[in-house]
């Protein structure tokens, strides 16, 4: 399969059709470009190539439905040529937080043996500094015939240009973000700029590849680096018999002070793991990146060992625990404090009933859904049958909960929303 041939649209192929490469495809496609959207989950691609959605995101699936019933999105298993490449592969973590590559690497020895020569590579994947040059070097080690030096039938062109889309408003943000391009040779990154000038109507800002992959990290350590100090009060303000939420809301009144909001820790495949690429790059330096990251992790124990010697007290206790979701309003599980918090409920209470209500999924993730005390219910069921409430992620179900259903209850509001 190749993209629209003799067409005037330009061509692009995404690598990866998760949670940025195809909510960018599908944006792409409705803005005046031919894609090909490529990833190995067959059944993702069946349901893509039917105008249906893998996953849940806001206003998503009427723009996939439209282009792809249109022609100008279609999805494959195979990397097809293109002109253009944008790779949006998963950079997940190995042993020791040290950043894994293993996906881009593979994206760039599938793209090495269908390059003709001029043809634009774009990194979207959060990577490490270097990252960009280790997926050039994969391709140019596979194809020695083409180079970097620009201006020959030979020459390959590389940017990264990080996404920095909030998940639950992404289908927005793509298009009135900033965008960060980095350049790694030649006019790579005017390249990638005009072709994201298709979609995206915030301010572009040309730099190199390796400070554009590092101002993407820079981003999200910043944001764990308050999440943080917000878990850490709210800790403090614990012990102390002080309520955390009337202390932030105090404080932010001041004019210069802007706390973020404690919960119980910090998921996804974005803030919970980019930090540790910082470290991983600079580990002597990056001691409050690190710390922040620990204790952000700590956050979930802290919620444990408030609610598990209470429950211990209950016979045969009954848990609704609301949330399995990293945030409100989304369906993904990946990282999720609340996720793992209901996990070592499910283990340290053997004799409970542990109610999970996540109103975003159909069934339980494999590790909850092989444990015999836990099991998915529906959110009045649930809280009307609990001794403890113990909210987990703030979904508006929840939120919206008449709180005379939590009279009698022993109830534990992780992201203060009940008051
Ligand atoms: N959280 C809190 N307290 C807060 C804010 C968030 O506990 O005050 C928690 C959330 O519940 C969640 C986690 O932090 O578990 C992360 O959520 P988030 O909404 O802060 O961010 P993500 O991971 O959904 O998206 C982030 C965004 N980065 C920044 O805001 C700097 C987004 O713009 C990036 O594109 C995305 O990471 C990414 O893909 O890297």
């Amino acid at each position: 399969m190749t993209p629209t041939s003799g067409s005037s649209r330009p061509n692009v192929a995404v690598i990866g059709l998760g949670y940025i490469g195809l909510p960018t495809a599908a944006v792409l496609a409705s803005s005046g470009a031919d894609v090909i959207g490529v990833d190995i989950n067959q059944k993702a691609v069946d349901l893509i190539n039917q105008g249906e959605v893998p996953f849940v995101e806001p206003d998503m699936s009427t723009t996939v439905a439209g282009v792809v019933s249109q022609g100008y999105l279609k999805a494959t298993t195979e990397t097809p040529h293109a002109d253009n490449y944008i790779v949006a592969v998963p950079t997940p973590f190995k042993e020791g937080h040290k950043p894994d590559l293993v996906f881009i690497e593979t994206a760039g020895k599938q793209i090495a043996p269908l390059l003709k020569g001029n043809e634009l590579v774009i990194l979207e994947s959060t990577s490490p500094p270097g990252a960009t040059e280790f997926l050039a070097d994969t391709i140019l080690n596979a194809r020695p015939d083409l180079t970097l030096e620009p201006g020959t039938a030979n020459s390959v062109y590389f940017a990264h240009c990080p996404e920095r889309v909030l998940p639950g408003r992404i289908m927005i943000e793509l298009r009135t973000n900033d965008r960060i391009v980095g350049t790694l040779n030649g006019d790579a990154g005017e390249r990638a700029r005009e072709l994201y000038e298709l979609f995206c109507e915030g301010e572009f800002l040309m730099t190199d590849a390796r400070t554009a992959e590092m101002a993407k990290l820079t981003e999200n350590a910043y944001r764990d680096v308050n999440i943080a100090f917000a878990n850490e009060l709210s800790m403090i303000a614990d012990g102390l018999d002080i309520n955390v939420w009337e202390l932030i809301k105090l404080a932010n009144h001041h004019p210069r002070v802007n706390i973020l909001q404690p919960g119980p820790g910090v998921g996804g495949h974005c803030i919970a793991v980019d930090p540790w690429f910082i470290v991983a790059s600079a580990p002597e330096q990056s001691s409050l990146v690190r710390t922040a990251r620990e204790v952000n992790d700590s956050k979930p124990g802290f919620v444990l060992d408030k609610l598990l010697p209470q429950a211990k007290r209950i016979n045969d206790v009954q848990i609704a625990a609301l949330g399995l979701a990293f945030k409100p309003n989304i369906d993904d599980l990946r990282e999720s404090p609340a996720r793992q918090i209901v996990g070592r409920l499910a283990a340290e209470l053997p004799q409970a009933n542990i109610m999970a209500v996540e109103p975003n999924i159909e069934a339980l993730p494999a590790e909850l859904a092989d444990c015999e005390n836990v099991t998915l219910t529906e959110l009045n069921e649930a809280v009307r049958n609990a001794d403890i409430v113990l909210l987990l992620v703030d979904h508006n179900e929840f939120t919206r909960l008449d709180r005379s259903l939590l009279a009698q209850k022993i109830v534990h509001d992780t992201r203060g929303v009940w008051g």
